[in-house]
């Protein structure tokens, strides 16, 4: 089963200039074929069919794990996606008199030309589709669970390799910070994760795949995003994400970094700290919650305190 913790795994900065252009082009590390979602349902599929997991034990340890971090990545790049969609829609027609509505025009006009419209018409209320940069949908043909685990271990590490310049790629076309803190954040944490296949393949047969690296030739520490993270070690760090399971991973990601040569880890905590997430605004003319949005806020304050629950949310919100 899954835990889940109300925590981004990393900060991302809250909503500033919006751009639905470049929303759509970070939709690629959404929904694309070496997207999130692809990752992550290789890696959860692959350890969902694994056979003999007590005979492989280390090998199904390490699949599992980092298909639980990968729920973390997908959710992270929804919140980019989310971030850099905010203040498209925020002005509602319907609620505005006569005069208003001559000044707002068509309040959604502007979005006739955005390269994906349909984060706004169908279905989206100004939130991340799951689907690439071309608007077509993720797919389950994306995965590849071959139940061999030299072939399952060799298809990741190709996934992730190839996931690393579609993220620098995005990098570079997208300026706006969220897409920025976002790809800084996945550089690192994607690199640990095609580290560790190819030292579970090492480990499993002998292959010596450190002379692959770097692949693609991406120099991170020359990334100012990626810095503050690899200056806390997450270049070289993996997590168990789970209070008291998959303990053995450290059996086969070992060893040293082959671009770094500094020693890999595992983490004594179970999950990254992380970071609180920003409580995007409503939307409302997407209906994002609602064209009342505080009507909403009121019901649910006077559910809460029906309920005996504080006044106050007791979530918590950057
Ligand atoms: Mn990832």
């Amino acid at each position: 089963m899954i835990l889940r913790i109300d925590r981004l795994q990393t900060r991302l900065p809250p909503p500033s200039a919006p751009d639905p252009d470049g929303a759509s082009v970070v939709q690629e590390l959404l929904g694309g074929k070496f997207g999130e979602m692809s990752t992550f349902m290789n890696y959860t599929y692959q350890s969902f069919n694994f056979r003999n997991r007590q005979g492989a034990r280390p090998f199904y340890d390490l699949v599992a794990s980092i298909a639980a971090e990968e729920f973390g990545h997908i959710e992270l790049v929804s919140a980019t996606i989310n971030t850099m969609l905010t203040g498209t829609a925020d002005e509602p027609l319907l609620k505005a008199g006569a005069r208003a509505r001559r000044r707002l025009g068509t309040p959604l006009g502007d979005l006739k030309s955005v390269r994906n419209t349909q984060h706004y018409v169908a279905p989206g209320g100004a939130g991340a589709l799951v689907a690439d940069s071309m608007g077509r949908p993720w797919t389950g043909d994306n995965v590849f669970s071959s139940g061999d685990l030299i072939e399952d271990l060799t298809h990741n590490f190709f996934l992730e390799t190839g996931a690393r310049s579609g993220k620098l790629r995005v990098y570079e076309m997208v300026d706006h910070p969220a897409a920025r803190a976002l790809t800084g954040y996945l550089l690192v944490r994607g690199g640990v994760h095609q580290v560790a296949y190819a030292r579970a393949l090492e480990n499993l047969t002998g292959a010596d795949l450190t002379r692959l690296f770097p692949s693609p030739r991406i120099p991170t520490d020359k990334i100012p995003e990626c810095r503050p993270h690899l200056d806390r070690g997450e270049h070289l760090k993996l997590y168990r994400f789970s209070p008291s399971d998959f303990n053995e991973i450290g059996a086969v990601f070992n060893g040293t970094h082959p671009e770094t040569g500094e020693a890999l880890t595992i983490a004594e905590e179970a999950f990254p700290e992380g970071a609180l997430a920003n409580d995007l605004p409503p939307q409302p003319g997407v209906f994002a919650p609602d064209l009342a949005p505080e009507e909403i806020a009121e019901i649910a304050q006077r559910l809460r305190i029906a309920a005996g629950l504080p006044r106050r949310p007791t979530g918590e919100v950057a």
